[in-house]
């Protein structure tokens, strides 16, 4: 059908790995740069998050998906979709990929194959995943295989996909397949990522497990105690900045599959790299990713600014130069994009993508077959004005209904559209759903029955702004709130109970910021911070409420669980006002 000139398999061996990246550089999809190691990748002007309105479920006529869910009749799609893949790879050589999403040999792993014409893909995913080809030998047709067509599709001189128009992203539900074509943002393209995420949320409704939008950390407690934690939050609400603090160490930055093993909960890395936002990257904030994109090693840059061969972005912690090359071709500062919008040197989205073993803060057991248990699970949003910044959920029903499906945030640029919108976004596994919003709530809500000890769950907010719009916490407060959580997994410090969780004490949080951070938390902070905002808590209340009215079989759970919300924080209201701080509970 796409009619490359030439197939290339590749196998696990260090050649072939070798064949794409060297090829990569040979063709112009990546460009190396002064570092040795290190290139970069420019995606086109328009073609630089992904696009949610092109992806779309492939759905039989018979079949009734969420409305919440963007789908086409299966038969159109197809042949919309092999219309514009036809002849797509022309001229071109295909590259064939396997690898493995979580550890092989494992229960956890699923075989995927990758066909594409872009060895800027085929070079990302040798970062992010675990090879497969073996894996393939040894399973054959039968492996169950989740399987990836891409095409960039008509490209111009630097390689850009141009008919961004007629960019789609369609989800074969039926075959396990997913089809991209006119597109190179690794978020539309990279199977094994958000592609593969939105079957894998279907193959594990059918199977009894779970397949999540998270991060997986070990958070380090007193002693050499070591506890898990995994952690929702939406792209760009500093979920990869949390994984990376400094003192702890990363299992995985974005996908997390979970299952139940001998009546634990178990979760490992689906992936084995990162494709991370790059904006912000800086030696104070992230100071382990700085040191790895400072450093000789194998890094892909994408949509930075590049003078003299160095990469640069926004908040990277030094002065940028005022001229270079980026994703909109020769740039200078105080140019301006076709709407007359200021072109910022490096793009909000732009990204870097490294291998997990590139990483010195790398967890010992971060490839275990059956993964590390699950001590507590986080879900975050980026929301100024209502959610303090962390506390616990009351149960696990309680944490999955008023923390996970409840979670909200700001848009950001890792998604086109409007930025600072606020939206609902599920879990931060929205985007990614492809099964009923009711089931999805479910399958969550029976995953921790047979366990016998639930993970904790907790909520943070690390955008909270005070009275004069200015954030209330600095970049670096969630270390601190990672460790209380870790205290509170083993019982070791006590809460306050407030209408929507149970809050940390002051003086615990006082002592963290001493030995952890030399800092002195004041009172005064304390009491700004985790004051409960009962107005605007009843009015998140109100948006969610009403968006599950329209949601088809919301289980009742769901409704019971806002009502009693609701009714503690307006007893709470008649009794003490609108602001009512954690030292009046
Ligand atoms: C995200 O946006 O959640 C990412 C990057 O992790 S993407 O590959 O675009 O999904
Ligand atoms: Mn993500």
């Amino acid at each position: 059908m796409c009619q490359p000139a030439s197939v290339r398999v590749c196998t696990d061996e260090p050649e072939d790995i070798a064949y794409i990246r060297n090829r990569s550089i040979e063709i112009g999809e990546e460009a190396p740069l002064a570092t040795d190691g290190h290139t970069i990748h420019f995606d086109g002007a328009n073609d630089l998050a992904r696009d949610k309105n092109a992806t779309k479920y492939l759905v039989p006529k018979d079949m009734d998906l969420d409305k919440k869910l963007n789908q086409i009749e299966r038969s159109e799609g197809l042949r919309e979709i092999r219309g514009y893949l036809a002849g797509a790879m022309a001229g071109r050589q295909m590259y064939v990929r396997f690898f493995c999403l979580g550890p092989v040999n494992s229960l956890f792993a699923i075989s995927c194959v990758q066909l594409t014409d872009s060895t800027y893909v085929a070079h990302s995913e040798d970062l992010l995943y675990r090879s497969g080809y073996e894996q393939f030998k040894r399973l054959g047709v039968g492996g169950g295989f989740f399987r990836f067509l891409h095409s960039a599709g008509k490209t111009d001189a630097s390689k850009i996909s141009v008919e961004t128009t007629k960019r789609r992203i369609y989800i074969d539900i039926a075959e396990d397949m997913v089809y991209s074509v006119n597109t190179q943002y690794a978020g539309n393209t990279v199977g094994l990522k958000k592609l593969a995420l939105r079957l894998a949320i279907r193959r594990a409704d059918r199977e009894g497990w779970l397949a999540e939008h998270m991060f997986v950390m070990g958070v380090h407690g007193p002693g050499r105690r070591v506890t898990y934690f995994t952690g929702a939050f939406p792209s760009a609400c500093g979920k990869t900045s949390t994984a990376m603090l400094p003192g702890e160490t990363i299992v995985g930055d974005d996908l997390a599959y979970f299952r139940v093993i001998d009546g634990e909960a178990r979760t490992v890395n689906v992936e084995s790299g990162i494709f991370g936002i790059i904006e912000d990257v800086n030696s104070k904030d992230d100071p382990v990713i700085y040191q790895v994109l400072t450093s000789p090693g194998e890094v892909i840059f994408s949509n930075v600014l590049v003078r003299d061969g160095m990469p640069h972005w926004l908040g990277m912690g030094r002065d940028l130069p005022t001229e270079g090359v980026n994703y909109a071709g020769q740039w200078h500062a105080g140019d301006r994009d076709e709407s007359g919008a200021v072109l910022h040197a490096s793009h909000k989205n732009a990204r870097y993508t490294v291998a997990l073993r590139a990483l010195a803060n790398l967890d010992p057991r971060w490839d275990e077959p059956n993964g590390v248990p699950v001590g507590g699970i986080i879900y975050g949003g980026r929301d100024s004005d209502t959610s303090v910044p962390v506390q616990q959920s009351f149960d696990w029903a309680h944490g999955i209904i008023s923390m996970g499906a409840s979670l909200e945030s700001e848009t950001t640029a890792a998604t086109i559209g409007a930025q600072g919108v606020r939206t609902f976004c599920l879990m931060s596994n929205l985007d990614f759903l492809a099964i009923p919003l009711s089931k999805y709530i479910r399958n969550n809500l029976d995953f921790a029955q047979p366990l016998a000890s639930q993970p904790l769950i907790f909520g943070t907010n690390y955008f909270l702004k005070g009275r004069d719009g200015s954030y209330l916490n600095g970049k670096l407060d969630k270390g601190i709130w990672v460790k209380w959580m870790e205290l509170r997994v083993h019982g070791d410090v006590d809460v306050i109970a407030a209408p929507t969780g149970l809050l940390p004490k002051y003086e615990d949080l006082k002592r963290l910021f001493r030995d952890c951070q030399n800092k002195d938390y004041s009172l005064d902070d304390y009491v700004e911070q985790f004051t409960i905002r009962i107005p605007e808590n009843l009015a998140k209340l109100d948006r969610i409420e009403a968006i599950y009215r329209g949601v088809a079989d919301t289980p009742p759970i769901v409704f019971e669980t806002f009502a009693a919300q609701r009714k503690r924080l307006t007893d709470l209201h008649a009794a003490k006002g609108d602001y009512v701080s954690p030292l009046d509970l």
